[in-house]
């Protein structure tokens, strides 16, 4: 049975769940236009948490009017980057000093473990504020020599801002998906219109009120919670400049699609599939952690983990050993309770259809080398952690991104034969090596078609680096400094010097 005991929630958080949430719209809490609202659940009791006011097109056209009217007038306009420099701080240290109760409200609303949202989603959010308040001062421009005979010219570019920027989130890390379109945005003078995911609107809500108690004009961030269909009016919407999406992939070619009415720009951070790739020679303790981490991180709820396991044949039975042993000793549980290693999946549909492909793996003639393809308990959506062997490459346990605590594991022999397996995908989002062999190491690496490529790591990450997809995981790169460009137009400009 599953400890769902909610002891410890803060008064805070309490209060924050005791009415019902509203729209965040030129920064006041607004009921939507036609009054609807929508449950959001708590995953590990499957009880409703609170009621949501629920976007329509309406309340889509007042957030983006609010958003517009922001950017081109008001004090958002006028604000130098240096205030905007101490602005996106000052949010920073919000987040920081509500950093337990931000957490608690991830782990009911998502499900995964209070102390895993505190010191990483929560912690990470904060830091990114903090990173990008760097480069608020720092978008320069360069200037470029002309050679036109007989003629003097002075010609430089700027970095000015894209205008209305759309932010649409999944609900795998709600909070720190928010923030990584709300932060690189607003850097660059932006406004934004947050479309958190429906299973999970809290924390981007309650970061809502943070921006406002820190000062953040009215209209520059809202925050409207829905389902697609709110996401959708969002990508429709002509006042929108560019719409920066995290989610399926499915989703993400409907949103480059609907995009090319007024040619918004697209960002999209989409699915994966990442091989993991251990040698013989790797240091296997190292390799064994590190594929377990990979592939169960955030209940495997997450776009880079290691889902796809091929080990060199020599230590093939050795490496499933390890792994399996590690996945049936993760104690799946309530995020509140401290003996728990794994909160349950997000939701009841997530929770059908990872349970879905497990099955589906063993109808087709795979085996469970750890997991059992059933659901754990009669209440809440747990799933054990699944280790698949005796995995074909057409199965769609190997196709598909599973999104869920399942790494399927094929042995090989040879360089050649796994680098073309390992990019015999549609995704490219991440990609790992293992082995000690350093040579091998970057060379392998450099042959995988991914985005983030780890070698004898996994999920080693920082707000300074760069991340998206190669192939059909998606368009352009989020943080770091080249998380900006995607927020910037480039401006040249010419003087002739008369
Ligand atoms: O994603 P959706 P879902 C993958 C993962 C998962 C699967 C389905 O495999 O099992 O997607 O998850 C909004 N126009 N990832 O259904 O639908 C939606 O409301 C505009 C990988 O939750 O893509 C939500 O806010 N917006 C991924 C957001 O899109 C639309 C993380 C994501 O939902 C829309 C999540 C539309 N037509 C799921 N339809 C990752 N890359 O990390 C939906 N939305």
């Amino acid at each position: 049975t599953v400890s769902n005991d909610r002891s410890t929630l803060l008064p805070a958080v309490r209060e924050f769940l005791s009415s019902p949430r509203k729209l965040l719209i030129d920064g006041e809490w607004v009921d939507a236009q036609d009054g609807r609202t929508f449950a959001t659940v708590d995953p590990a009791t499957e009880e409703e948490l609170v009621q949501v006011a629920q976007g329509s097109a309406a309340d889509v056209d007042r957030a983006v009017a609010a958003a517009r009217a922001a950017f081109e007038s008001g004090p958002w306009a006028r604000m130098t980057p240096r205030e905007r420099s101490h602005l996106l701080w000052r949010i920073g240290d919000l987040i920081e000093a509500h950093a337990e109760e931000l957490a608690q409200l991830e782990a009911l609303d998502n499900g995964k473990r209070v102390e895993a949202a505190r010191d990483g989603d929560v912690a990470t959010a904060a830091e990114l504020f903090r990173y990008f308040a760097g480069w608020a001062t720092k978008m320069e421009g360069t200037t470029i020599p002309m050679s036109v005979p007989g003629r003097d010219f002075h010609a430089y570019t700027r970095r000015e801002p894209i205008g209305v920027v759309a932010g649409i989130v999944p609900w795998n890390f709600p909070l720190l998906m928010a923030a990584f379109k709300i932060v690189p945005a607003i850097t660059a003078g932006n406004t934004v219109v947050l479309k958190p995911a429906e299973q999970t609107p809290l924390t981007a809500l309650r970061l809502g009120e943070l921006l406002l108690e820190a000062g953040v004009p009215a209209g520059v961030v809202n925050v409207v919670p829905g389902y697609g269909d709110t996401g959708a009016a969002l990508v429709d919407h002509p006042g929108v400049d560019k719409v920066a999406f995290t989610g399926s992939t499915e989703v993400g070619k409907k949103i480059a699609a609907a995009a090319s009415g007024n040619l918004k720009k697209v960002s999209l951070e989409l699915g994966g599939k990442a091989p993991n790739i251990i040698f013989a020679d790797a240091d296997l303790d190292a390799a064994v952690a590190g594929a377990v981490l990979g592939g169960y991180f955030n209940e495997g709820q997450c776009c880079v983990n290691g889902s796809r396991l091929y080990v060199q044949r020599a230590v093939f039975d050795q490496v499933i050993e390890g792994v399996a042993a590690a996945a049936r000793a993760i104690r799946p549980g309530s995020g509140f309770d401290a003996a728990s290693d794994m909160g349950p999946l997000v939701s009841q549909e997530q929770h059908e259809k990872v349970l879905g492909y497990i099955q589906g793996a063993v109808a087709d003639g795979a085996v469970l080398s750890a997991g059992s393809g059933d659901r754990l308990g009669d209440r809440g959506y747990f799933v054990q952690p699944t280790l698949i062997t005796s995995v074909t490459e057409d199965m769609a346990v190997q196709t598909d991104e599973i999104f869920g605590p399942v790494v399927t594991a094929i042995p090989f022999d040879t360089e050649d034969e796994v680098v073309a397996a390992a990019n015999n995908t549609v995704y490219g989002l991440a990609a790992g090596v293992w082995s000690q062999d350093i040579g091998t190491a970057h060379r392998v690496g450099s042959r995988l078609r991914a985005g983030t490529v780890w070698l004898n790591t996994w999920h080693a990450d920082d707000v300074t680096l760069p991340r998206g997809g190669f192939k059909q995981s998606g368009w352009g790169r989020e943080l770091g400094s080249f998380g900006l460009d995607d927020y910037t137009e480039l401006k040249t400009v010419i003087a002739e010097l008369r």
